[in-house]
């Protein structure tokens, strides 16, 4: 088995930082050890295959992407990225593990839809990868088929309080899902927003001549999404089930969360870079000579992007340094303007929903470290620790330590980034929703399981690399 050293790195954890060598041998990691380290009186530069020079640099577990879709049919289209070009993009950012939704529609058989996405990333993957399982047809069939999924290692089933006719979820079959969820301890997760009152009002602002995109986010507002977070949090108190609300963007939503934790509810929830960064203002100014105001549909995601001004996402930054958000994933659901979001054109309900952005999340968040918003820690915590940890990955992933994964990032932050269609892109759609930003830090080398698939932009994995990670429950489950 071959060993490697990483020597001379600052180790950062959830919990701090510390110099330290890593030793990797094979796939795992052996031994933390104090800088300059001897092993039985060798020294281990030279008694190693391969060092690693990560002096003034950050060394920190692989990052984990707990939330995407790749592949995902949705709108008429599917989203653009297979699991060969969407696990290989988040390489190169430095995601060494991907959590991703096998989809069960309604009249569709659960095993059916987890067994077609084994089918498509098994032999394609450039990382690891594991499943949640959507649930979009609640039915007696689909509440036994649930109750295996636990043993096949899919731990975490999500379900729809919108996008009636697609994948919804209405109040009963909600309260029934969450009752196997309470009995077999798997996590719940919601996609949290009043999907047939939005319809209405999307239908509305159609009739009145308002098709542009920004007005996907009008229609879908924050009300919307407060009234079913909280709805999704008093089903779960009843219910007994452990709670996790997905792509989280308005402040009122953060404050249902923080009022049911604070109650002592088993109560979680996740944000993306895009309501941390992005906001309707942009999406209203948004506009190009090719697509005019048609341009903001490359923003166009559900849950949507909110206004600055009301102040969302200061409140998401504010809420990831108080724990109420605990967690930061993509919702990686990437289209293309050509042929996918235009299908739009005239009408905002018809744009594909989604932003890809697996390769650039542990980039996009180290700059919150940068400007002061989180600490190196809690970087690591957010991206990586806990999404491990809620997961069922904990000790495999998500940690530097001895008899884990060797999934190890090593991140220069004196190094720079821009991120571009044209300069930093692997991901398969025709632009990118991160056009132009610039970053204080860059991936320098990425290992999986031992092996350097990622080395100064290079990349030298290979398709296949992955394995399906067979997931345990959750470890926030008290
Ligand atoms: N939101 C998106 O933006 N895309 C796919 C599904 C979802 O819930
Ligand atoms: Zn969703
Ligand atoms: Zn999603």
């Amino acid at each position: 088995m071959a060993t490697t050293l990483i020597t001379g790195g600052t180790v950062v954890s959830a919990t701090g930082r510390a110099n330290a060598d890593v030793l990797v041998d094979g796939e795992r990691i052996v031994a933390v050890l104090e800088p300059g380290s001897e092993l039985l009186g060798t020294d281990l530069k030279s008694g190693v295959d391969t060092v690693i020079d990560a002096t003034g640099k950050y060394v920190i577990p692989g990052g984990i992407d707990a939330h995407t879709h790749m592949e995902l049919p949705f709108g008429g289209t599917a989203a653009i990225d297979t699991f060969e070009t969407g696990t290989r993009a988040a390489a190169h950012g430095g995601t060494t593990s991907i959590v991703d939704f096998a989809v069960q529609r309604y009249g569709e058989r659960v095993q059916d839809g987890l067994d077609a996405w084994h089918a498509k990333a098994a032999g394609e993957c450039a990382i690891d990868y594991g499943f949640h399982q959507i649930v979009g047809g609640v039915d007696a069939d689909a509440i036994e088929a649930m109750k295996t999924l636990p043993d096949q290692g899919v731990t975490s089933f999500k379900l729809f309080m919108a996008y009636p006719g697609v994948f919804y979820s209405d109040d009963a079959q909600v309260l029934k899902a969450m009752q196997v969820s309470r009995d077999t301890g798997m996590l719940t997760m919601m996609h949290a927003e009043n999907g047939p009152a939005i319809d209405v009002l999307a239908e509305q602002l159609i009739e009145e001549g308002k098709t542009d995109p920004y007005f996907h986010g009008i229609a879908r507002a924050w009300q919307m999404e407060e009234e079913a977070t909280h709805r999704a949090i008093m089903l779960a108190n009843l219910t007994g089930a452990p709670l996790y609300v997905v792509h989280v963007s308005a402040k009122q939503a953060v404050e249902q969360l923080a009022w049911a934790r604070d109650k002592g509810q088993n109560v979680f929830g996740e944000t993306c870079p895009q309501y941390l960064y992005l906001s309707l203002e942009e999406q209203l100014g948004a506009s190009s000579d090719e697509w005019g105001a048609f341009e903001g549909a490359k923003w166009v995601c559900s849950t949507p992007l909110r206004s600055r001004e009301e102040g969302h996402q200061d409140a998401m930054w504010q809420a990831l340094r108080t724990n109420d958000l605990q967690m930061v994933s993509t919702d990686h659901c990437p289209f293309c303007m050509k042929d996918q979001k235009e299908l739009g054109l005239g009408d905002f309900r018809k744009i594909p929903n989604g932003i890809g952005s697996i390769e650039h999340r542990m980039d996009l968040m180290y700059q919150g470290v940068v400007t002061g918003e989180i600490t190196l820690e809690r970087w690591v915590e957010l991206t990586s620790t806990t999404p491990a940890r809620m997961f069922g990955m904990y000790g495999q992933k998500g940690v530097i330590q001895p008899g884990a994964d060797a999934d190890i990032v090593v991140y220069d932050p004196n190094g720079h980034t821009s991120i571009g269609l044209d300069k930093t892109h692997h991901m398969a759609m025709d632009h990118s929703a991160w056009e132009g930003y610039e970053i204080d830090g860059h991936v320098d080398t990425v290992l999986s399981r031992g092996k350097v698939i990622v080395d100064d932009n290079a990349y030298l994995g290979a398709k296949g690399d992955g394995r399906f990670i067979k997931r345990g429950l959750s470890q926030y489950l008290v």
